[in-house]
């Protein structure tokens, strides 16, 4: 099954908005395999957001980012990637579909509170950076057939 890495920024723990996150994609069918509370630092961000480097916004995401402690969470499912990408909406909360979280709950580009992997192959190097392979969990529900007749993709 696809697995795909969510983080929970820190103004999404700072606004208490961590249980409304996770539960619009819990909620959506995709299964919680690993999750803990970090602060990220100047190394994990250049690594996670190496493709950002020498931006115009990189500084202050990475001032942003390192600023408070945030959630990191990796979800397993049927089209993992694209359904979270779907879920938290446009990169900008000001473009982003009423619906979804970015669309819902923010309104700066800067405080987009959430963030998803892009393709299967940056979720498998992201998940790498920030979870072991015995942090993540591989485990049964029973609802699993209510939510998708596929067993594998
Ligand atoms: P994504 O999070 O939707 O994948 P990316 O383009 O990969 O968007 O950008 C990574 C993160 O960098 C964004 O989520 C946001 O926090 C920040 N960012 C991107 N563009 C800007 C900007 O123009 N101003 C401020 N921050 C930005
Ligand atoms: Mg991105």
């Amino acid at each position: 099954m696809e697995r795909t890495l969510v983080l929970l920024k820190p103004d999404a723990v700072q606004r208490g908005l961590s249980g409304q996150v996770i539960a619009r994609i819990e909620a959506r069918g995709l299964k919680i395999v690993g999750m803990k509370m970090l602060r990220m630092d100047r190394d994990l961000c250049g690594k996670h957001y190496a493709i950002h480097e020498g931006k115009p916004f990189f500084q202050g995401l990475v001032q942003f980012i390192t600023s408070s402690p945030i959630v990191a969470i990796v979800f397993e499912g049927l089209n993992a990637v694209e359904v979270v990408r779907s879920t938290m909406g446009a990169t900008d909360p000001a473009k982003a579909q009423p619906g979804t979280i970015r669309g819902d709950l923010g309104l700066d580009i800067g405080r987009n509170l959430v963030h998803g992997s892009d393709s299967r192959e940056n979720a498998e190097k992201e998940i790498s950076i920030f979870c072991s392979d015995e942090e993540l969990f591989s485990y049964e529900r029973s609802l699993d057939p209510w939510i998708t007749e596929t067993k594998e993709n």
